[in-house]
């Protein structure tokens, strides 16, 4: 499937419309989901463009892996959580929704339900 340059999250890394940063290196970028699923809630983006995980590059995919595993880290410090749930959803049917790919980070505590 086609990338298209008018996403949200392409709109979002090229400063068109703002959004809370936590974190950027050279290949990705890392900001507060706008409707949270739990405190902490933060995805993570490839900066080059890519739909979804059907269609990354090995590249993009260990950028992406490897600033998931620094953010998740952080998140269990900031947040004093206990663990983290990694959610990543492709095209329609698998319950995508923008389409730049994208990792949620989910800072969880025992026992506490993500919102919905
Ligand atoms: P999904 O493609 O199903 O992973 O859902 C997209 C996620 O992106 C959803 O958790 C809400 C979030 N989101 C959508 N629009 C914006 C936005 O403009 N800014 C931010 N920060 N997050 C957004």
């Amino acid at each position: 499937m086609a990338y298209d340059n008018d996403n949200i999250f392409a709109k979002i890394l090229r400063g068109e419309i703002p959004s809370e940063k936590l974190y950027e290196d050279a290949d990705t970028f890392v900001f507060m989901d706008i409707m949270p699923r739990a405190d902490g809630h933060c995805l993570v983006i490839p900066k080059t463009p890519c739909r979804n995980m059907l269609d990354a590059s090995p590249e993009q995919l260990l950028a992406c892996m490897k600033t998931v595993q620094k953010v998740s880290h952080a998140c269990l410090e900031a947040f004093g959580a206990e663990g983290i749930t990694l959610q990543q959803f492709n095209e329609p049917a698998g319950g995508q929704e923008v389409y730049h790919l994208h990792f949620h980070i989910l800072p969880r505590h025992e026992g506490v339900k993500l919102r919905p």
